[in-house]
């Protein structure tokens, strides 16, 4: 079926999904999608979801690095939706195979205690709503072949959200150095990469900010309750059966993902 429209869009995405199969661009086939209309796209598609029984239990930003924004050719980060089955216990092993070609990463994830809402919100409101925040791995898997897309195809593709896992340590904000908060990514007990909060456009909290701000635009906001991934520290790397990631930071902790 072409894709020329929301529901079209939305049909190829969820289906790439749901058969595990990658898929071209949607702007191949759509090449008027925008920035704007990608996340009409986005929003149906998480409606879809929210219709099939799942329930939206967290945010997420994309594309925090300078490095990976230049790459898009953007200056601001993208943003999606988690919904309760992209949550992977912690401990539990996670299978390869329920995933088209997952990549794994390292984020900082804020839990609100309380509303978070734009125009005007300040790195104060992130503060006071903020109940704790805690180590996290974000799983990334997106539906276009060999992560090939532009930036209304991966808003569209629900910023490749495809689950999360929390840390068990939880800390209040303001109790350990959020922007000098080192960690080290390890597969099978190397280190691959290392990185500070700064990673996160020089300031996790400050990208929350941003995005209230932004999404508030659409009229959307945060409510109590939501699980915040504040965007990749490092570069995301494959998930591939039999090997185990850690996310080993100083004050939050260690989280072990050991795959199928
Ligand atoms: O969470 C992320 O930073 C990923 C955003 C989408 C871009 C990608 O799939 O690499
Ligand atoms: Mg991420």
């Amino acid at each position: 079926m072409p894709i020329n429209d929301v529901e079209s869009a939305v049909d190829a995405l969820l289906q790439a999904e749901n058969r595990r199969e990658e898929r071209g661009r949607v702007t191949t086939e759509w090449p008027g999608l925008d920035a704007g209309t990608a996340y009409e796209v986005q929003r149906t598609l998480i409606e879809a979801k929210i219709a099939a029984g799942e329930e939206i239990v967290g945010f997420k930003l994309g594309l925090t690095s300078k490095a990976k924004q230049e790459q898009m050719n953007v200056d601001a980060p993208l943003s999606g939706w988690l919904t309760d089955a992209h949550q992977c216990c912690n401990g539990e092993p996670v299978k390869v195979a329920n995933y088209i070609h997952p990549r794994i990463e390292p984020e900082i994830a804020f839990i609100l205690g309380r509303e978070l809402k734009g125009p005007n919100c300040t790195r104060d409101d992130v503060k006071e709503a903020t109940s704790h925040i805690t180590a996290a791995f974000e799983i990334i898997d997106s539906r276009y072949r060999d992560f090939n897309f532009a930036l209304p195809d991966v808003i569209a593709d629900n910023a490749s959200s495809a689950g999360f896992i929390l840390g068990k340590t939880h800390i209040k904000v303001g109790e350990f150095d959020l922007i000098n908060e080192p960690v080290e990514l390890l597969v099978d007990g190397e280190v691959q990469a290392t990185a500070t909060g700064a990673a996160v456009l020089g300031d996790p909290a400050q990208a929350v900010v941003d995005a209230v701000n932004e999404i508030a635009t659409r009229g959307q906001s945060l409510p109590a309750g939501t699980i915040v991934l504040t965007g990749a520290l490092t570069d995301a790397v494959f998930l591939n059966p039999g090997s185990k990631y850690t996310a080993r930071f100083k004050s939050l902790g260690e989280i072990t993902v050991n795959c199928l």
